[in-house]
């Protein structure tokens, strides 16, 4: 069998970073945008989208927010665009789910299991904030759940089913592949399933290769042939788990909502920055990557030409 292309997934901006922690960190619709273009135009065939408040870079799950970037970054790439329904650690599963309803993307996330999810380390880290939210937003990240129930990947699957979404199924630690094949066993998602095995987050499993191997033979046993992988480690793994997951035949994700750094010690200039350099690593080490294109004959997408922006 022909060796399968690497696609490579830029997740642009997300909901841990916060601006004081990097002046990469994109956060108005022009900058979203235009890093998300540029990242496209890097080798990223798939663009992973958070929307931010322009004024003071707080996260937002308002459809208005994605309706200033996402027509923008359609007109300029042919890249897949995957909508994030992770939302903030406080919105209900109804408000997460809103903008990839009204803009039935060809991708969305779905995050497979209730957990704690936490960067609060982070805030020691940091003397002078840019704006007032981010110290209280980083500090009390260890105050909270990330609530994802059966009842809400129930909710949320059955109500993005009549859009034909492939949902980019976020698996934090080895008991969420559990709660996706019982998800997939009555019915809630149809194969290939998309798996973005992600290490590193702290309440997650931990960024290590005996986990990935782990993560991936568990997935072999459930899944057999009917799913597709990546890996996403966040912050100091994330290179260096990209790199491992393209050799043993997986895809990758990187962008500056999963680290800020471009190797140690050292800030990203941008997105683009970081797909340039998982791309030449992933060719030098005798791999090729995806097209768009070739990324939805591989997942099974709907197609750009029928997404609702
Ligand atoms: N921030 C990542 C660790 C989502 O957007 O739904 C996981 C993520 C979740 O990307
Ligand atoms: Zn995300």
């Amino acid at each position: 069998m022909a060796k399968q292309k690497t696609i490579i997934t830029c997740a642009i901006t997300g909901a841990i970073h916060t601006p004081t922690m990097s002046d990469a960190l994109p956060y108005t619709p022009d900058d979203i945008a235009g890093q998300a273009i540029a990242a496209a135009e890097a080798g990223a065939s798939i663009l992973h989208l958070h929307a931010r408040r322009p004024t003071d870079g707080g996260v937002s799950i308002d459809p208005e927010t994605f309706a200033a970037f996402l027509p923008r970054v359609k007109q300029a790439t042919d890249a897949v665009i995957n909508i994030s329904t992770g939302g903030s650690l406080k919105n209900t599963i109804e408000e997460r789910i809103a903008p990839a309803l009204r803009f039935s993307p060809e991708m969305c996330s779905m995050n497979m299991g209730s957990m704690n999810f936490s960067f609060h380390p982070l805030a020691g880290r940091y003397q002078d904030w840019k704006f007032d939210w981010e110290k209280d937003y980083v500090e009390n990240s260890d105050t909270y759940i990330f609530r994802n129930t059966f009842a809400d990947i129930k909710n949320a699957a059955t109500q993005l089913a009549p859009h034909g979404i492939k949902f980019e199924h976020e698996c934090y630690d080895v008991g969420h592949l559990y709660n996706l094949k019982f998800c997939m066993d009555i019915g809630l998602f149809k194969a290939p399933i998309f798996i973005q095995f992600i290490f590193g987050i702290l309440g997650g499993i931990g960024a290590e290769v005996d986990n990935l191997i782990f993560m991936k033979r568990t997935a072999d046993r459930l899944f057999g042939d009917d799913y597709r992988w990546s890996v996403l480690g966040a912050g100091g793994a994330q290179m260096s788990l990209a790199t491992t997951a393209s050799q043993m035949g997986g895809n990758v994700r990187v962008g500056l909502e999963d680290s800020l750094f471009i190797s140690r010690g050292k800030l990203a200039e941008s997105n683009a920055q970081q797909v340039q350099k998982i791309r030449r690593i992933v060719e030098d080490l005798g791999c090729e990557v995806a097209t768009p294109d070739e990324a939805r004959e591989i997942l099974g997408l709907k197609g750009g030409d029928k997404v609702g922006f």
